[in-house]
């Protein structure tokens, strides 16, 4: 599944080496996903999470094709979240090797989520310290998106106490507050603070041909401020949060389209496609936080901040939470920076 070289031109070479190892990956685990079943093979995840036989099988496929790539150090999963020591050298990488493969079976579309970072376990840092992050989207096309640094761009990870962050929630709170935690909901983290990261990284978009070969499709992919699209996530939340709700209500009220298909990579990707749009999976009592912070909302939200949209965990962007376990959870809105300001009230509530 080749990536043609000068795609990767004014790339860092050993980020290059690691981008394009997961573009040949991803060409692999589109041809497995066309004949494959949608059986559950009896074991869980580390999060609970009933394992399909094609989960286990792409999990496994992916550790050993970044074991051959010699600037990769690390990775883990959200099937086998631990970091653990590859022989290469330069980059850790954590994926999601199948996000939402409970909808295989209905034939929906699916995705893979990968977060790169500069040396080693990103535990103890924030999302925006990525080098790089990927999904790919397996529909009637494979498409596949990432945001890298752009060409030239000598990236300056900002500590936790650097510049300001690129986003302040609707009370004016920044960076010291802390999200309150226990194991399995929201992660216990302080909200650092560093730069805007939409100055320094493209998003691209590539389209997987029947040959192998991947063709760039679209640079310097954007989101608009405004959207006429939502993806109000975990409704169920929404039921047991009135001020949540009357925001719902207040969005579906203005005619704006639901789009949600109960798989976060194809959502989102739904919002880079159309250039607008915004995806909440927040939380209640009756609905904790689900999504993982390392393995799904760090990497998507650093495409979609990218791409010029913003995130929030409701208190503070998602790129500036720190992760602290490679298990912690985190709610979620991110998109259209005027939609995800708009939802911050119902953010903070949940
Ligand atoms: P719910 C899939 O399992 C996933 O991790 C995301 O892809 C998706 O957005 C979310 O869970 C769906 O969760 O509780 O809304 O069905």
């Amino acid at each position: 599944m080749a990536l043609d070289p000068k795609h990767l031109q004014g790339v860092e070479p050993e980020l290059a080496q690691v981008l394009s190892c997961v573009a040949s990956v991803v060409g692999e685990i589109s041809g497995i996903l066309r004949s494959a079943g949608s059986g559950y093979c009896g074991s869980t995840n580390a999060f609970g999470d009933q394992q399909l036989e094609v989960d286990v099988e792409v999990d496994h496929l992916i550790f050993e094709r970044l074991a051959s790539c010699s600037t990769v150090q690390g990775a883990g999963s959200e099937e086998q979240p631990e970091i653990r020591t590859l022989p290469g050298s330069g980059y850790t990488v954590v994926f999601d090797p199948l996000d939402g493969s409970s909808i295989i079976g209905a034939n929906f579309a699916v995705g893979t989520i990968f977060g790169i970072w500069p040396g080693g376990s990103p535990v103890g840092r924030a999302g925006r310290q990525q080098s790089a992050a990927v999904y790919a989207v397996y529909g009637p096309q494979t498409i596949l998106v990432w945001a890298k640094p752009r060409a030239g761009e000598s990236i300056v990870h900002m500590t936790a106490n650097g510049g300001n962050s690129n986003h302040k929630d609707s009370a004016g709170l920044n960076a010291e507050s802390a999200a309150t935690a226990s194991e399995g909901t929201l992660s216990s983290s302080i909200c650092s603070s560093s730069s805007n990261i939409h100055s320094t990284h493209e998003v691209q978009e590539f389209l997987l041909h029947p040959d192998g070969t991947w063709h760039l499709r679209r640079t310097n992919v954007a989101i608009g401020p405004v959207s006429r699209t939502f993806a109000p996530a975990n409704l169920r939340a929404a039921s047991s949060n009135a001020e949540y709700a009357a925001l719902v209500r207040r969005w579906i009220d203005a005619a704006f389209t639901l789009r949600y298909t109960g798989g976060m990579v194809p959502d989102v990707h739904h919002i880079l496609a159309k250039g607008s749009g915004v995806f909440c999976n927040p939380c209640s009592e009756a609905a904790p936080a689900k999504l993982r912070l390392l393995f799904e909302c760090a990497p998507l939200a650093f495409i979609v901040e990218a791409a010029g949209g913003s995130s929030t965990t409701g208190q503070c962007s998602v790129l500036d939470v720190l992760v602290r376990t490679p298990n912690d959870r985190s709610k979620i809105c991110l998109g259209s920076s005027q939609l995800v300001e708009e939802s911050l009230a119902a953010m903070q509530a949940a």
